[in-house]
């Protein structure tokens, strides 16, 4: 008998830390995780299986198969945004390639169980390219299907892959005879920038929200690379987590589009600082932008509309921006470096 498995990639990531110990709390599920890293110590009890290795070696993937009954793939493996522009072919590989070899292993799962795959895919602010600086003071908040012309590498692969998901959903192989028989349950979020107390981001462009504070809290000066005007939405790892949980969880019926925008809050760089000022008044902060990483941020907007993900879902994030610094993100990193 092979058995029942939710499916992590990215598991040391950000969101993958946040979901495996969320997932893993519950108890009532069979988590197995993947990440080319070792597991993170701390996610080993909650994992029934790791495997280290690579979303590009399909022999792995295909050795999946014969061990487990994988209900739910969340795909979270991915070079971000600042990373990806220092390889872009690379970033495209395991970006691209990397998911559709992932849709593969999910339409040959549903095959087998004869019973449709959850595809849980986190995509980003990133698919969005606005004109400029100026252009994002006009555009305001924006839907899901305006305004996506993205310039980064990062970007490009994750409105693709969003399309992608939707062709495995609905047209994959549409000229062979048993076409029906194939049911990707794709499901998208469009992240905005991630903030989390426990893990710090690595190799994105709204990373300068998460070390401005995470420096400030171990005592390490930091130099913010986007100008104090800059304006960005995010959301705290809590309700990231939240977020994919409603959505895997939504009857599928309910859901009008593939792809769905969330965000919680949009402050400045400067309101930012401000507030980890506030908790940290020793802390060294200073603003030195670097022009083309700026470019990159004034090309994401300001703000983005999640009123279809309230509409279909009931989507509410649990924490505006007092309640993600107040409530969340000061108390637990204040205890994670004082206990460090
Ligand atoms: C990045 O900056 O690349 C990511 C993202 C916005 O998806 N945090």
């Amino acid at each position: 008998m092979r058995k029942d498995v939710v499916l992590i990639t990215g598991a040391n990531g950000e969101i993958g830390h946040g979901l495996i110990a969320h997932l893993g709390e519950r108890k009532n599920l069979s988590i197995v995780a993947m990440d080319v890293q070792p597991l993170d110590k701390t996610l080993e009890p909650y994992c029934e299986r790791f495997i280290q290795g690579d979303i590009l070696d399909t022999m792995l993937l295909g050795r999946l198969v014969a061990e487990f009954e994988i209900r739910t793939i969340f795909h979270l493996a991915s070079i971000l945004s600042t990373k990806a522009e220092y390889n872009p072919e690379t970033a495209h590989r395991v970006n691209v390639e990397g998911t559709l070899n992932l849709l593969r292993l999910a339409v040959e799962q549903s095959q087998w169980q004869g019973r449709p795959v959850q595809f849980i895919y986190p995509s980003s602010i990133a698919a969005y390219g606005l004109a400029g600086a100026a252009d994002k003071d006009k555009c305001g908040k924006v839907t899901e299907d305006e305004c996506c012309n993205p310039i980064t590498m990062y970007g490009c692969n994750k409105l693709y892959c969003e399309h992608l998901g939707q062709y495995y959903m609905l047209h994959y192989k549409q000229l062979a005879a048993d076409h029906s028989s194939v049911h990707v349950d794709f499901r998208c979020l469009r992240f905005p920038g991630l903030i989390s107390s426990v893990t710090i981001p690595t190799g994105g462009t709204s990373d300068y929200g998460p070390e401005m504070l995470h420096h400030a809290a171990q005592g390490i000066p930091y130099a913010c690379f986007v100008r104090p005007d800059t304006r960005l939405p995010f959301m705290v790892m809590p309700d990231a987590i939240k977020s994919l949980l409603d959505l895997a969880s939504a009857p599928r019926e309910n859901l009008k589009q593939h792809v769905y925008n969330v965000t919680s809050f949009s402050p400045t760089a400067m309101e930012f600082y401000n507030r980890v000022k506030k908790a940290f008044p020793d802390s060294i902060i200073t603003f030195e932008p670097d022009n083309a990483r700026q470019s990159i941020v004034d090309t994401w907007p300001a703000d983005i509309d999640d009123s279809a993900a309230t509409r279909d879902w009931g989507w509410k994030p649990d924490y505006d921006e007092d309640r993600a610094f107040d409530e969340y993100l000061v108390p637990s990193i204040k205890a994670r470096y004082q206990s460090a």
